[in-house]
């Protein structure tokens, strides 16, 4: 990417909502011990916007004027590197944006702020930024009385930016690609894994060292294990249980390529098979995902392929032979999470789910968005008892084209497929 297509997006920005004064900040490192601090991550807007790492910097898009601030131009010692490295090696990014030192910040939002009617922050991420905002709309309610009846508004920037990142441009769908690509590599990888006797934890070390065989410098979020019972909970942090044969393993993984997320879910036995109730489950599952899939295209919507899905894995569970007068189908209870997301830069994209009328949103060509069915049989569900405990979930990243959409992620789901890949292990 270069420095123009940054350029773009801005002015984009600037143009959909030309009353907004934007600052972005791009945050500074948190401490994890006296003198060390945590690795260091670009929030993705200011990446999104500006391409340029650099910690302990804002972003200020004040209609067709952009401004960096950051003392990093300043430094120009080279011994001890980093910050001033950074601007070097993107330099190339700066184009039009107008360098500025942080001691500007006020300056600046106080020469500018009287041609908006609105400051966008990202709010509650950066107390030194918050407290100017307040500041500023203090201060100017006195002055604006005097030029309109409206006060200056306060805003939080991510909702505005993320309208912006809801369609994906050819480059980005390219990194999500690539993303899922390698991530998918990574889940088949461990189907062919020795994995019983091993523990939940030694599980997701071994996948995030995938993960950086794979070149993937950030995983997407902390990866799932959640073997036997523990696959019922959505969201199973990796413990020190052991696996053991019979059970399965709900692997929720992904990692980032150039700043692009993956996010996928494998369920897989324990062992070389699925037990006959489980691979009932997974195939009542994987039909609903299925379904779910043929049915993304422009036009219909997020909530409307949830609805498919539930009634998918309606009938699957109606289909097993129980009377259906008896079988009390909570599905709120055994799919109790969203069949989909955004994603993009953030695993969890921050746009916006619905339009600016308020009524849901109509996909769109470039859309990014999970598929992620499950069913998870906590205790207590007395008419299905040979299925307590179990829980599967299969998830895919899935790009919305002109025809209907492109699946990104490629790791193995058919149960034949996984069954072979386990007796490789
Ligand atoms: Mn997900």
């Amino acid at each position: 990417m270069e420095a123009q297509n940054y350029l773009k997006r801005r002015l984009d920005l600037a143009t959909r909502y030309s009353n907004t004064l934007f600052v972005i900040s791009s945050g500074t490192e948190s401490m994890r011990s006296h003198s060390v601090a945590y690795r260091y991550k670009t929030p993705s807007d200011f990446l999104y916007l500006t391409g340029l790492n650099l910690s302990h910097s804002y972003l200020i898009i004040a209609g067709k004027d952009h401004y960096i601030l950051s003392d990093a131009f300043a430094r120009t010692s080279s011994v001890w590197g980093e910050e001033a490295m950074i601007a070097a090696n993107e330099q190339h990014l700066l184009g039009d944006l107008k360098c500025e030192s942080l001691q500007k910040l006020d300056e600046i939002l106080h020469d500018k702020i009287s041609q908006f009617d609105r400051l966008a922050i990202p709010m509650g991420r950066d107390a030194h930024l918050d407290q100017k905002a307040l500041s500023l709309v203090s201060f100017k309610r006195r002055d604006r009385r005097r030029l309109s009846a409206v006060p200056l508004a306060l805003s939080d920037s991510r909702t505005l930016v993320g309208s912006l990142r809801l369609h994906k441009d050819t480059s980005e769908i390219a990194h999500m690609r690539e993303a899922s690509l390698r991530s998918s590599r990574v889940h088949a990888e461990i189907m062919k894994s020795q994995l019983i006797g091993k523990s939940e934890i030694q599980i997701a070390n071994l996948i995030e060292s995938l993960f950086l065989s794979e070149d993937m410098q950030w995983t997407s979020y902390e990866s799932i294990v959640g073997s036997g019972e523990r696959a019922v909970m959505l969201h199973a942090r990796a413990t020190q249980k052991k696996i053991s044969d019979g059970e399965l393993i709900l692997i929720d993984a992904g990692a980032e390529w150039n700043s692009y997320c993956a996010d996928i879910t494998r369920t897989i036995p324990a062992g070389k098979k699925f037990s006959a109730e489980q691979r009932a489950l997974y195939d009542i599952v994987l039909k609903a995902q299925k379904a779910i899939l043929a049915a993304v295209k422009t036009g219909t919507t997020i909530q409307a392929l949830h609805e498919l899905g539930l009634e998918e894995l309606r009938e699957g569970l109606l289909g097993l032979g129980y009377d259906k007068n008896e079988l009390a189908l909570d599905l709120s209870q055994l799919m109790p999470h969203s069949t989909s997301h955004w994603i993009g830069m953030d695993v969890h994209d921050p746009s916006a789910y619905y339009d600016d009328n308020g009524q849901e949103r109509r996909l769109e060509e470039g859309m990014c968005f999970t598929v992620e069915p499950g069913l998870y049989f906590r205790e207590g569900f007395k008419e299905l008892a040979e299925f307590e405990y179990l829980g599967v979930r299969i998830e895919d990243d899935v790009c919305v084209t002109s025809t209907g959409c492109e699946v990104l992620t490629s790791a193995p789901k058919e149960t034949d497929e996984i069954e072979a890949l386990r007796a490789k292990a």
